[in-house]
């Protein structure tokens, strides 16, 4: 199946459905491998990792290397985290251009200006663009799309920007006139209190993103009974790369050995194994007959 009608599926069936954060080409493999159906590109984690902020500060095309990576690496669809669509309808609607280039079956915008700010960064300064200019661009966006299972996914702020349940509820309806596949309804509460409320007054009339990173204590039944669509998982695999990387290298730094860390981390032919280095192999022995013996090109391990 097409990664754009797996993610339509995802997204659009009653089941709820899990989207995990990965941020190269590794991750999304590794997200893949502990059998994931979809990835979040999130614009949180391929900045961070990029050592920079969550301010557009990367360019739309050093995004779009990360995810080619990330695409070419995996089988299951990705979600790009495209922030704002990087400016206005028209450099939104060539993002979908771009991305269905390398395979990439959908992207979430978000209501706020460009250049955005995280939304748990300085909760009363997240201006909201429009109803008006979000809902032309989302248009422009369906517009471009080749394929018709592209997934064009519109992110409400309007709780992050401290507005109540009338202008999420507003939004999220001009949103789904104007085109999106599904609203994403985004919260930084600590309970999932204005999800709840936005859920009941919503009534399914359209699939339904959540994205519970500040209200992780909820348990999982309860977005099923809430009827929520898909929930992401949107920055954990950054977060727990920095954890262990920071733990390991002060360690190393501090013994000034290995000794002790070996058994800590993963083996060198575990690396091997996600690069898939036995292709290369194989693929040697069959098309650079004879050139394969030990000490020679094309020798892993040694
Ligand atoms: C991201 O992962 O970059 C997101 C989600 O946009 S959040 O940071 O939770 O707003
Ligand atoms: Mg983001």
């Amino acid at each position: 199946m097409k990664k754009t009608t797996q993610l339509k599926d995802i997204l659009s069936s009653p089941k709820l459905d899990f989207l995990m954060e990965a941020h190269n080409g590794l991750s999304a493999k590794i997200v893949e491998e502990a059998g994931f159906k979809g990835i979040w590109a999130s614009g949180l984690s391929i900045s961070a990792s990029m050592g920079l902020r969550d301010n557009n500060e990367a360019s739309p095309t050093e995004v779009l290397d990360i995810l080619e990576y990330m695409s070419d690496a995996t089988d299951i669809p990705i979600l790009l985290d495209g922030d704002t669509g990087y400016g206005n309808f028209n450099n939104a609607r060539r993002l979908v251009k771009k991305l269905e280039q390398i395979n990439i079956a959908g992207v979430c915008i978000e209501d706020k200006l460009f250049p955005k700010t995280n939304s748990f960064i300085n909760g009363e300064s997240q201006p909201l663009t429009t109803i008006e200019e979000f809902s032309g661009k989302i248009k422009a966006m369906k517009d471009t799309q080749l394929d018709k299972d592209f997934m064009v996914v519109a992110r409400v702020e309007a709780f992050i920007a401290g507005c109540g349940l009338k202008e999420a509820l507003n939004r999220a309806e001009a949103y789904r006139k104007a085109g999106a596949d599904a609203i994403l309804m985004h919260s930084k509460k600590s309970s999932i209190e204005e999800i709840e409320m936005f859920m009941k007054e919503w009534s399914g009339r359209h699939p339904v993103v959540i994205v519970p990173t500040k209200y992780y204590n909820t348990p999982t039944e309860q977005f099923r009974k809430l009827r929520i669509n898909t929930v992401i998982w949107a920055n954990h695999n950054l977060r727990a790369v920095v954890k262990a990387m920071q733990i390991i290298s002060k360690q190393i730094f501090q013994e000034e050995s290995l000794i002790r860390v070996e058994n800590q981390i993963v083996s060198v032919e575990e690396i091997f194994r996600l690069q898939n280095a036995e292709e290369l192999q194989r693929s040697e022995k069959k098309y650079l007959p004879g050139t394969t013996k030990k000490g020679q090109i094309g020798e892993v391990g040694d």
